[in-house]
This record gives structure tokens, C-alpha cells and sequence, in this order.
């Protein structure tokens, strides 16, 4: 039986073994295990569809932009659900009860998406824009941009709550939203990738190099959006629909273009 599986029966029957002797002789019928995983993926296809929902909405705002011949804020969009392995890693971590009732209620970031923007006034745009939805809940946002994190990471954070309708139910699902700009993405994806590989020790020499580099990314980041606001926009805001206006010019066009 491997680790993961094990992990799961542990989870669905709410059971932690005091000791690794108890965890080494406990053997779960394989009936239950086929059972539990099925729980645990209907479980996370829940946050599946959450991220499929965000990433639907942001999307949407994307493509308005584009079709409106405005500025885009948005420059990439990922996404990425929770693996079973780092849920439990992190119940572990915290000292949360290992059910599932547990992992819905304090685990918030299964489902992650992150927001790529050109510029630091995107970001508050983005925000906006998402939490105004009406379907949308705000339960948390930590604003690690005003308040850098001490190793340089930068980022909004938003925990939101939005409704994904099931076959036979509506559930609400949190997700994690991330949103921060090309260079505080750039800066965050190398301290990642270097965090892994000292497993967390990063050496000091190092430590202090990334600083420098989050202290350079923001200085890019003030530069680029002083040059912005110098090109600036017009101001203009797209006229809103009106009803009323006779089509039949339009529709006249249509004809002339098939003639
Ligand atoms: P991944 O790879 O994105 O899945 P915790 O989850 O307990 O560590 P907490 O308090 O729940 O942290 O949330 P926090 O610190 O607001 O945000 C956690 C997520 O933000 C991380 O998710 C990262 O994506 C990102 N993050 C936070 N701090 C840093 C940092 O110092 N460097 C980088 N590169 N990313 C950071 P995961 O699940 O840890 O990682």
C-alpha cells in the first residue's frame, strides 16, 4: 500500500496514529480504500471546478478588454489545484483535525489561481473587478505588496468563496487568488525554484542576493508605472450599449458584403 493511499484512509476515517509503530501496523481493508478515494476525488473536484470557474470569470474580463480595444491589465493566467500530499503536508503542519470537515474549513488555497499583471495599478483593478462580482465572496486578502514579506515576496492575496453547482448540489468552494506583476512573478518563481533546492536552508549569501533582486523587481516595477502614467491613457470610457439604435445600417452592410 503506498503512502498516499494511506494517507487518504487516515483522512477519511479521521484517525492519526500516534506512533509510527501504530501506523506500521494498521492495514485497511481494501474495500474501504477503494471507497475513501472515491470520497476524497469527488473531494477535490469540487476545487477543480472552483479554479475552472475563476479562471472562466478572468477570462471573461480578458477578452471584454481585448474586444473593447482597451489596455489589457492581464498578461498570463495560471493555475494549479493542491496535490493530496501537500493538503495533508499542510493539516499536519497546522495541527488541523485529518477529516475532510476540517480540510473544507481551514485548508483555503486547494484551489489556486494566480494573475499576472503588467503594472502595480493592474493589480487593484483586477481585484476590484473580481470581488464586485456579485456571486463572489471576499474571506481573506493579505496585501503582501504593502507589507513585503522579510525575504522580498510580493503579491496580493485573496481568498474568495464562489458558488460551483454540482449534478446534485451547489457548493461553495474558496479559492486562492494570486495576483502580482511580470516582475514580482518572475522574482517569486527563482526564490521558489531555490527554496526547493536547499529544502528551505537557504544559504545567507543567497538570502541576501534575492533581497536585493525583490528590492530591484519593485524598483522596475515604480519605474515601469511612472512610464505608464506618463503615456497615460485618454481617459476614454467605452460608450454603453444603447438599445434603441436602429440596426438596419448594419444590417444593409451585412447584405452589401455578400453581394
Ligand atoms: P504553491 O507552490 O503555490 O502551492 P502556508 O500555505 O501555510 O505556507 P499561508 O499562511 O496559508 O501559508 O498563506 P500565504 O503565506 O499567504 O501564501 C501561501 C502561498 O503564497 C504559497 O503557496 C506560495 O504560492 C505563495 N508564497 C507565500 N510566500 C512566499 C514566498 O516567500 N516565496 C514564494 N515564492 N511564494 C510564496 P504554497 O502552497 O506554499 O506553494
Amino acid at each position: 500500500m503506498t503512502l498516499e493511499v494511506m494517507a487518504l484512509w487516515m483522512v477519511m476515517r479521521s484517525w492519526q496514529p500516534s506512533s509510527s509503530a501504530e501506523l506500521n501496523g494498521v492495514v485497511p481493508p481494501v474495500r474501504d480504500v477503494r471507497f475513501l478515494r472515491g470520497q476524497f476525488t469527488d473531494f477535490m473536484l469540487g476545487y477543480k471546478f472552483a479554479i475552472d470557474e475563476v479562471i472562466t470569470k478572468i477570462n471573461i474580463l480578458r477578452e471584454d478588454f481585448n474586444n473593447a480595444n482597451e489596455y489589457n491589465p492581464i498578461e498570463h493566467i495560471n493555475s494549479r489545484l493542491k496535490s493530496p500530499e501537500s493538503v495533508l503536508e499542510k493539516v499536519q503542519r497546522k495541527k488541523y483535525a485529518m477529516n475532510l470537515a476540517s480540510i473544507r474549513e481551514n485548508v483555503l488555497d486547494i484551489a489556486g489561481v494566480r494573475v499576472v499583471c503588467s503594472f502595480i495599478s493592474d493589480i487593484g483593478k483586477i481585484r476590484d473587478m473580481l470581488v464586485g462580482q456579485e456571486d463572489i465572496t471576499l474571506l481573506d486578502e493579505r496585501d503582501y505588496i504593502t507589507h513585503r514579506k522579510p525575504n522580498g515576496y510580493q503579491s496580493l492575496h485573496l481568498i474568495v468563496s464562489i458558488p460551483v453547482f454540482r449534478a446534485d448540489r451547489t457548493d461553495r468552494m474558496p479559492v486562492e487568488i494570486q495576483i502580482r506583476t511580470i516582475a514580482m512573478d518572475f522574482w517569486a518563481s527563482l526564490e521558489h525554484k531555490i527554496y526547493y533546492k536547499y529544502r528551505g536552508e537557504v544559504p545567507a549569501n543567497l538570502r541576501s542576493e534575492l533581497a536585493q533582486a525583490a528590492d530591484a523587481a519593485g524598483q522596475l516595477d515604480e519605474k515601469m508605472e511612472a512610464l505608464h502614467r506618463l503615456v497615460g491613457r485618454t481617459g476614454e470610457t467605452r460608450p454603453s450599449l444603447t438599445d434603441s439604435l436602429d440596426l438596419s445600417v448594419l444590417y444593409a452592410d451585412f447584405l452589401s458584403d455578400r453581394l
